[in-house]
């Protein structure tokens, strides 16, 4: 047997830095969505302390049903989450502190900072135009002389790249590896629903799932649908508000409703569909990771930025012609035209030029470096100490 080898601690690599994060959540599932994930990449993939401060407790437990609004602390996944109210503990500052969307963090946390191992970022939003990469890692000069960091996630090479855990492919490709397991799991989802629950039985059955914002054009996609070819489910989360909608649907075309899900559950059923409609940001980037076709609905901004954000990712990836005019019909829906255009895009969805794209830009992502990686790299490289 060999002898246990005496470790020499001058020789250990550095603890992984401690992180404060804080969170506002301003609206929708977005904001406590973008943290509770980095907050678990940071520590079950690199081991990080992490100590997430949320204002809205409600909200969080949509996401993790284990998250009790009424403490104001507690621990989950290892994970301390501390309710951000008017009274905050005043407590030491970790070696990172990270602002989600530029939510301002108590200044009596800030100003205990200073010290050469410390960092504090701005996390933004996901960036899909090309001047991302410009901008990612810039300083943001303060009155106090404090240095303070713009972090920006993206897809492009340059930018901090996008939430990933390190075993989410391996995970995916054994969820998708066992069809029998992922019909049981399904009709588990419509307990209540015996036509759906007899339609996941049948081998041709397209599964679609729906997460989108009020404003969609859900009855135009539902007539387009209704022309394709071929027997549609269509799932969708409660709480995801859908406009009023025609009371007749296709013949081949269902309708369920299912639970919002917490977050795993979510990865579960985009990597179950033959094709995923999701919105916002972080089903965004699940999706793609999914590697299944899909349409993205980018959340509405007052000057249409939301429209270049669309227009960005498209161009970057030289996306086929049918997915761009399928997504700009999804996000800019005209009075007339709206159900051609999406009918015209979705003929192609289960086609192979459509899955070639998806999982190829899904395979592109695993390449690339995760943003938490990004993140600690970062700090690694400006405070001098090495991770
Ligand atoms: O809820 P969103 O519309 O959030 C938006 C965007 O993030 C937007 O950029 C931001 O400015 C705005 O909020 C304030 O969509 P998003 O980003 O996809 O967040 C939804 C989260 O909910 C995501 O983490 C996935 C998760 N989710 C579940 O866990 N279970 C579910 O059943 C569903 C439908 C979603």
């Amino acid at each position: 047997m060999m002898a246990a080898r005496q470790s020499d601690p001058r020789a250990m690599p550095p603890a992984a830095p401690g992180v404060d994060l804080f969170c506002r959540v301003i609206d929708n599932y977005g904001d406590i969505g973008v943290c509770w994930r980095l907050a678990c990449c940071l520590h079950h993939d690199h081991g990080c302390p992490v100590r997430l401060w949320v204002d809205d407790l409600r909200a969080f437990q949509h996401l993790c049903r284990a998250i009790d609004p009424g403490l104001s602390t507690q621990i989950h996944a290892g994970i301390e989450v501390i309710h951000w109210s008017g009274s905050t503990p005043d407590l030491e500052p970790h070696e990172m502190v990270i602002e989600a969307f530029a939510c301002d963090p108590p200044s009596h946390h800030i100003a205990r900072m200073p010290g050469h191992s410390k960092l504090w970022l701005n996390l933004e939003y996901l960036a899909t135009e090309e001047w991302a990469a410009g901008c990612h890692g810039m300083e943001s000069p303060q009155p106090d002389g404090q240095r303070k960091f713009f972090f920006f996630p993206g897809f492009l090479p340059g930018t901090g790249g996008v939430l990933r855990e390190q075993t989410l492919t391996q995970q995916r490709q054994d969820w998708q590896s066992n069809p029998a397991q992922v019909r049981r799991w399904l009709a588990g989802l419509l307990p209540h629903d015996e036509t759906a629950r007899a339609l996941i039985e049948q081998p041709q059955l397209q599964i679609v799932t729906l997460f989108c914002y009020p404003d969609a054009p859900v009855a135009e996609l539902l007539q387009a649908l209704g022309r394709l070819p071929g027997q549609m489910l269509l799932l969708v989360p409660e709480r995801v508000m859908l406009p009023a909608l025609p009371g007749a649907m296709a013949s081949n075309l269902h309708l369920a409703r299912i639970p919002f899900l917490p977050q795993p559950e979510y990865d579960r059923l985009l990597w179950s569909a033959d094709l995923n409609l999701v919105r916002g940001e972080d089903s965004f980037v699940r999706a793609l990771l999914a590697g299944q076709p899909m349409l993205w609905q980018a959340y509405r901004q007052d000057d249409e930025a939301h429209l270049a954000k669309v227009e960005g990712w498209l161009r970057q990836t030289r996306a086929p012609e049918t997915i761009r005019q399928a997504w700009l019909a999804w996000n800019r829906p005209a009075d007339t035209g709206t159900v051609d255009l999406l009918e015209q895009g979705l003929r192609c969805a289960n086609r192979a030029r459509w899955h070639t794209f998806f999982q190829d830009f899904s395979t592109y992502l695993d390449g690339q470096h995760d943003l938490a990686s990004a993140l600690l790299a970062f700090y690694y490289k400006q405070t001098g100490l090495s991770g």
